[in-house]
């Protein structure tokens, strides 16, 4: 009857029982941590994804902040500006376009994103303005830091397709996909070798 009823847990929460981190590491082939870049990998999940990071995409010294954020679909992200100067934030990707048409200091907006996608954000009035927002339909996503690792916790077991995405990186849709064997328990190693475009003109404010 026992073995019954832990036979039936483990039925019930087969990403506790079998599941795995993965640890990636993004670099270039000189050796160079590529922060910022979004890893993701495709498996099963139910109920609702939430991230543990805010979804927020604050305007400070004339800079989007973050550079990169990863967002569920249907989200609602906000857009605070910490500035005294005022900001007109905009995207014309597929994914989701919208404009925030001017708007001043501690004022926030909300917009919510509906469909996944890499939406481009930029600022009608500051150039220099550039930022990301990705929207996953998984929860299996994370965020290279600076020293360009991400871990994804607790992907269930199996053969999985892993994506690395960072607006320059070189490849196709700016994106890399490589197979990950996820183990059942512990933890796997990535290392994603690859190139990075030359940031544009308009962000050599920033370290790119
Ligand atoms: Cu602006």
């Amino acid at each position: 009857m026992r073995l019954g009823v832990l036979l039936l847990l483990a039925l019930l929460t087969p990403g506790l029982a079998f599941a795995g981190d993965v640890v990636v590491t993004v670099r270039t082939p000189q050796g160079k941590p590529v922060a910022d870049a979004v890893v993701t990998i495709e498996a099963p999940h139910s109920g609702p994804i939430r991230f543990a990071w805010p979804y927020r995409m604050a305007q400070h010294n004339l800079q989007f902040d973050p550079f990169v954020l990863i967002v569920p679909v249907g989200a609602d992200v906000s857009f605070p500006n910490l500035d005294t100067v005022r900001h007109h934030v905009y995207s014309f990707s597929p994914a989701k376009r919208f404009e925030l048409k001017l708007y001043g200091r501690d004022e926030t907006r909300l917009v919510r994103f509906d469909k996944p996608g890499v939406v481009d954000l930029g600022c009608n009035i500051h150039d220099q303005m550039l930022a990301y927002i990705v929207v996953v339909d998984t929860p299996y996503a994370a965020l290279t830091n600076a020293a360009g690792e991400a871990v994804i916790s607790g992907t269930p077991a199996g053969a999985r397709q892993l994506k690395v995405w960072h607006p320059f990186l070189k490849a196709a849709d700016s994106q890399l996909s490589v197979d990950v064997s996820v183990p059942a328990q512990g933890e796997t190693r990535k290392t994603i070798v690859t190139a990075l475009k030359p940031a544009p003109d308009r962000m050599r404010m920033r370290m790119y």
